[in-house]
């Protein structure tokens, strides 16, 4: 990506700097010229006479500068002779000053004036020797003022290097990023794959910038804002960049922490800054990422008091965003990931008013997204894509990306010369499991308990309707695990209440073979629990699926209910509690059940599990045969297969009408004269780019 140029501000001699420097510069002058009032340069004759006569009590010799300095007295004060003229009007001097012509001399007539002033009954003279000259003095006087200029470069250094902008004289400034026709991100939609109806809904808003006319004619309104929401890693600040790939305005890019600073006001100066710019660009996109470290609901987040200077700039942007002022032709985008969060005020119509859901990939986004970043690597040609696209059900784009990637260092690794399926696998078991624990010691006995508690999830989930259809098991410890039963998750829109009460009893199954087969049951299955009882807590509190408290959702979606209060009576908690209880139990039993029916091929799923380590898919199936339900997920590829069919059917359809046409000269007119109608911009014919 083009480095993109941080905006600066052009008019220095605007900017606030100057001022400051202007003060500091008067305080330096007003700093010198007061001390400097208090010194009268007198000749040689004049300093002796005033000695001689007690004037000064106090004389200091420069030896290197051959001058001397004398403190007046408060006799030596009231002298006339010592008056002289500055900024303020005639003052007295304090010090006076004289070039000594000799300096041999000074201390015999020191010595003389003393005699005499002794003689007279008064004071001494101190004398004192100083080696330094005037420049001396003169560090003492602007040493501190350098200091002072020295820790204001500082920290203004420092200010620029965490955040940009420019120095503290600058904290108001935004530091949107701006790309332009000078730099541009080189990601287009075409790089986005996936978000199919997200991408048409910000391609709508380029169109609104392209051609507003196309709109306004017909009384619409441009839209001021769309609000990106979606799971992290899902590609919203993808999407963000292509559009500023493809609109061919100003893109304006700025972080929502950016926002964030600590001194009172920035924030909102920030917040009208970007705006400003924004206006002067016109037309124009705005795109804030991670909106919610300014967007977060008013006085709703528990440190309450801390949080006045983020509701500012709250504030500021919900006028900039809809105030009095016109901002036509600005477009504000933002993301997210908290969108229940947001200050209902930032939602409403208006400000955000568009709000595109940007989900985690189905099983079919995944095989484009594999197939986008496979360009970059070198794959074997064998590589199933289909299959990787269905063991990564739950994974974001970013997840993706990061899959290719670990199995392309896999392979480099082992030297390979192409990445193939094996060290896509090692990618994905690395990144859902952890790291391989080769050097765990584990006895012949210890591996046996593993692998019965494996085998117990792997017979369970094989021998229940909505159980996940498996992938493999494992007793190779990677993680904090043991061992593992791998599944390929189907990702239902609809969950039955079966489908939970099989997924728990697939957990629970572990623990039951241990307690079917072991007789004794070990602390391991502490996560399984976990995730049981989360499924059935869920079902009743959630789904309202139990018997005795049906169609009853005690959760708060809204997320404004910091948990202080249950929103149920006590009654109501202890009816929950048993019916999680029941429900588990129940699970419990049949799991054990189903294991005690199916002793014999458990225990030879578990004694290959102790011989092999890791044992497929196709393993288990020759022991329990083939599964009686349809997967879903295979349901899902027949779906697309038939729609790529239908679609290169009608591709072919559609070339021998072409075909047809070339003959029938009534045709021929209109069609050359339609791609003059086409805009200019989006032209369909050109290959995606390959430059990454
Ligand atoms: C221990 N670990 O802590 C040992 C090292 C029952 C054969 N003494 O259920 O490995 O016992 O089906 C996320 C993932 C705790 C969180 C795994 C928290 C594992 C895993 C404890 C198999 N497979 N348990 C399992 C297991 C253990 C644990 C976890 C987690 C075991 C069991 C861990
Ligand atoms: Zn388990």
């Amino acid at each position: 990506m083009a480095q993109p140029k941080r905006n600066r501000n052009k008019r220095p001699l605007k900017n606030l700097y100057w001022f400051y420097a202007l003060i500091i510069l008067a305080l330096c002058a007003l700093y010198y010229f007061q001390d400097g009032s208090q010194v009268k340069t007198v000749d040689w004759t004049t300093f002796e006479q005033g000695a001689a006569q007690g004037d000064v009590d106090k004389i200091v010799v420069f030896s290197e500068s051959g001058t001397a300095e004398g403190f007046l007295t408060k006799q030596g004060e009231k002298n006339p002779k010592y008056e002289f003229q500055n900024a303020m009007g005639i003052t007295d001097a304090k010090k006076i000053k004289a070039t000594i012509p000799s300096n041999d001399k000074i201390q015999d007539k020191i010595d003389q004036w003393n005699s005499a002033l002794g003689a007279e009954g008064k004071p001494e003279i101190k004398v004192t020797y100083e080696k330094g000259s005037d420049l001396m003095k003169l560090f003492w006087y602007f040493g501190p003022i350098i200091l002072i200029f020295a820790f204001m470069y500082f920290m203004s250094k420092r200010m620029s290097g965490g955040a940009g902008g420019g120095g503290i004289f600058n904290v108001g400034k935004s530091k949107a990023l701006v790309f332009d026709k000078n730099n541009k991100t080189n990601v287009t939609f075409k790089d986005v794959a996936g978000l199919a109806e997200a991408k048409v809904e910000i391609e709508e808003i380029v169109e609104f910038l392209k051609n507003p006319q196309r709109y306004t004619e017909l009384g619409a309104k441009i839209p001021r804002g769309a609000l990106l929401v979606g799971p992290p890693g899902t590609g919203k600040t993808l999407l963000a960049k292509a559009v500023a790939g493809e609109a061919n305005v100003p893109f304006l890019s700025m972080s929502g922490s950016d926002f964030v600073e600590m001194f009172v006001g920035v924030g909102a100066a920030r917040v009208r800054d970007l705006f400003k710019q924004a206006k002067e660009k016109a037309p124009c996109i705005i795109f804030i990422d991670e909106i919610d470290a300014v967007g977060r609901a008013r006085g709703k987040n528990p440190n309450m008091g801390s949080n006045d200077e983020r509701e500012n700039t709250l504030n500021a942007m919900l006028t900039e965003m809809d105030g009095f002022q016109s901002n036509n032709g600005v477009i504000c985008l933002a993301a997210t990931n908290r969108a229940d969060m947001l200050d209902k005020a930032l939602l409403r119509p208006g400000r955000f008013d568009r709000q595109i859901y940007v989900d985690l990939p189905e099983l079919t986004d995944r095989i484009e997204i594999f197939n986008v970043h496979l360009r970059n690597i070198k794959v074997n040609s064998k590589l199933d894509v289909e299959q990787l696209a269905r063991q990564t059900q739950g994974f974001s784009g970013a997840d993706i990306a990061n899959v290719c990637n670990e199995a392309a260092l896999i392979a480099a690794r082992n030297e390979k010369e192409e990445v193939d399926w094996d060290d896509f696998m090692g990618a994905i078991d690395r990144i859902v499991g952890g790291l391989e624990k080769k050097s765990r010691i584990i006895t012949d006995d210890e591996k046996k308990s593993i692998a019965t508690h494996e085998a117990g999830h792997a017979t369970i989930s094989w021998l229940t309707q909505y159980g996940n259809p498996l992938l493999k098991v494992t007793i190779v410890p990677r993680g904090r695990a043991l061992g593992a039963a791998w599944y390929a998750p189907e990702g239902r829109q609809i969950v039955p209440t079966q489908a939970l009460l099989d997924e728990m009893c697939g957990l629970l199954g572990g623990r039951a073979a241990e307690e079917v087969f072991l007789g004794e049951v070990g602390t391991g299955a502490s996560n399984d629990l976990e995730r049981c009882t989360k499924i059935a807590r869920a079902l009743v509190l959630v789904y309202g699926m139990s018997d005795k408290l049906p169609n009853l959702n005690y959760s708060d979606s809204t997320g404004q209910d910091m948990g202080f209060t249950k929103p149920y009576s006590e009654e109501t908690a202890k009816i929950i509690d048993d019916e999680v209880k029941r429900i588990i139990n129940e699970q419990y039993d049949r799991a054990k059940n189903i294991l005690k029916e199916y002793a014999t091929q458990h225990n030879k799923i578990r004694d290959l599990l102790v011989e092999r380590e890791v044992i497929f898919h196709d393993d288990v199936e020759e022991i329990l045969g083939k599964r009686q339900w349809k997967s879903r997920t295979d349901e899902i590829m027949e779906i697309n297969k038939k729609d790529i069919e239908k679609k290169a059917q009608e591709a072919k359809e559609n070339d021998e009408h072409e075909f047809d046409s070339l003959f029938d000269k009534k045709k021929k007119k209109p069609k050359k004269e339609e791609p003059a109608l086409v805009d200019q911009d989006d032209d369909p014919g050109t290959p995606p780019p390959f430059n990454k």
